[in-house]
């Protein structure tokens, strides 16, 4: 008599599909839920713990983990040697699984699940079973979709099958795969969770030292009075920055160097020289290049106009080149770990521009990032100034190339300092257009793409970086309709579907990066 084993989550369909196997001769095995629901039935059922010898145990995660179970499903028909090793152990073969798994997905979508509910779901035997009977499908049948009952039934009544049962296992192969990918996506995210910031570093005291430094001339208006004030003991930062020339730190500047400092510490240790051109703590042109002149050259390009009264910073010494195109414009205040000689000689020709050495760009991402507000601080972990890549996903018919990816790379960087909602627009290590601080992405997206296009630019083939996802379309519609090829974007709407279908119906390639970069 031909065995079936059978072992499923999902009952749908089940009864009537075991009647039809009883009916047909066939010996029903199966696990604890299931065998209940076939007595139920008054259908005759063996537990598979009766052809294991073992019942059961830890609360169901060894059931059919049993070479009784395996070696019935694996052992080759037409091999006398796995036949006879079968009979010496009293173990028979089993033609056909039934199985469907553990809910993991539908678990762990459910809201308030937890950790343990979602291990728990895992399921061990239902796998191994599907894949030693889909091993072995030249002999033995093996149904994972409840909707294939009726195809089995047939294909029994047909005899022979072959290649059905092949169909049947291949489609099992798949199955097992989406679900261990369910899994494997799952538990990233948890481990991700895991490493995200606890609220653990804040004190639950914190006595602030902050010794005035300097009175500044106002505030961020001439009728706001205003001080500098360094925290005690502070290295790093602004504490270390040394002033060599020019008229007195404003209130305004020392938070534009701060956001300028900021905006180029993702270059920090990239090899190339940065600069970020910021106007009211966002860059208006940042770019990167072979050195200092290069960079500069690359950033002032991106908005010239707006570029009138910036404040300037670079991540590698200011070189005499570099100083000779900085010199005739109106510039605040320059940041730099160093100058070298003849860029001072240059640069102090000018009485108010201030020059500032800041020795170090080390990210303080250890440093909590404090911000008043009436009656209290807000703390939070300072945004690291670190872009890893391991998160990032190609999420569009077609992968960026690599000339793209690079474009991605560097927008992405870029756009971590605009005030959000944020876009920005690269191509070649230079911002292109940006759009800053609009309270819709879409308009932030028309900015970028209309103060590019004033600036000269073509964005045929040019990438867009978006600090959030896009909560519709219209965003990607309004970057295709310009001529971006690429996108890069953190990803997680509700309506991600629609706005990666729109991506790949004009053609762009899309990364998500897992990765928020708001800025207030
Ligand atoms: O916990 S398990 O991974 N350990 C097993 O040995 C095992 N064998 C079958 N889960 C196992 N199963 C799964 O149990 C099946 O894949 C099926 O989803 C479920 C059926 O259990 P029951 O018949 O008790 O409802």
């Amino acid at each position: 008599m031909p065995r079936a084993l059978l072992s499923v989550s999902d009952k749908t369909g089940l009864i009537d599909f075991a009647r039809e196997l009883h009916a047909r001769g066939w010996t029903l095995l199966s696990t604890g839920g299931t065998a209940r629901a076939l007595r139920e039935a008054d259908l005759p059922v063996t537990e598979v713990a009766e052809i294991t010898g073992h019942p059961e145990m830890m609360d169901g995660r060894v059931k059919t983990l049993h070479p009784a179970v395996h070696a019935g499903l694996l052992g080759r028909r037409a091999h006398a040697d796995d036949m006879a090793q079968m009979a010496a152990h009293g173990y028979e073969t089993i033609d056909l699984v039934a199985v469907n798994l553990y809910p993991f997905r539908e678990t762990v979508a459910r809201p308030g699940a937890t950790l343990e509910d979602a291990i728990e779901n895992i399921d061990i035997g239902g796998p191994s079973m599907l894949r030693s009977a889909s091993k072995n499908h030249e002999s033995v049948w093996v149904v994972v979709d409840p909707a294939d009952y009726g195809r089995v039934l047939d294909g029994l009544n047909a005899g022979g099958g072959l290649a059905l049962r092949r169909e049947l296992a291949a489609k099992v192969y798949g199955h097992t795969a989406e679900y261990d990918r369910a899994i494997a996506e799952y538990l990233t995210r948890a481990v991700e969770a895991d490493s995200a910031p606890s609220a653990d570093q804040f004190p639950s005291r914190v006595r602030l030292s902050l010794t005035r430094v300097q009175d500044l001339r106002y505030g961020e208006n001439p009728d706001q009075p205003a001080a500098f004030y360094r925290e005690d003991g502070a290295a790093g930062g602004l504490a270390d920055l040394r002033q060599l020339h020019g008229k007195e730190l404003s209130f305004n500047n020392l938070i534009d160097v701060d956001g300028a400092v900021q905006a180029i510490s993702a270059w920090a240790d990239s090899g190339l020289a940065a600069c970020a051109i910021i106007k009211h703590t966002t860059p208006c042109g940042i770019a990167v290049g072979a050195d200092a002149a290069e960079a500069y050259q690359k950033a002032l390009k991106t908005d010239p106009t707006s570029a009138f009264g910036s404040v300037i910073a670079f991540n590698v010494p200011v070189t005499q080149e570099a100083a000779v195109l900085l010199r005739p414009n109106f510039v605040e205040a320059i940041v730099a770990p160093s100058f070298v000689e003849g860029a001072v000689r240059l640069l102090t020709e000018k009485k108010n521009l201030r020059l500032l050495e800041l020795p170090s760009l080390a990210s303080a991402d250890d440093e909590l990032d404090w911000k008043r507000v009436r009656g209290g601080f807000v703390a939070q972990q300072r945004l690291s100034a670190r872009f890893p890549e391991d998160g990032w996903k190609v999420v569009t018919a077609r992968a960026p190339s690599e000339e793209e990816m690079d474009d991605l790379r560097f927008a992405w960087r870029a756009v971590a300092p605009v005030k959000s909602n944020a876009i920005l627009i690269a191509r070649g290590g230079m911002a292109l257009g940006i759009g800053a601080g609009q309270m819709s992405r879409v308009d932030s997206s028309r900015i970028a793409v209309m103060k590019a296009a004033e600036n000269g630019f073509d964005l045929a083939g040019a990438a867009l970086a978006s600090d959030a996802f896009f909560p519709f379309r219209d965003g990607v519609d309004a970057a295709a309709l310009a001529g971006i090829r690429a996108i890069i974007q953190p990803g997680g709407s509700v309506r991600d579907e629609e706005v990666i279908a729109a991506a790949d119906e004009h053609g762009i390639a899309m990364v998500f990066t897992g990765r928020r970069l708001f800025r207030h």
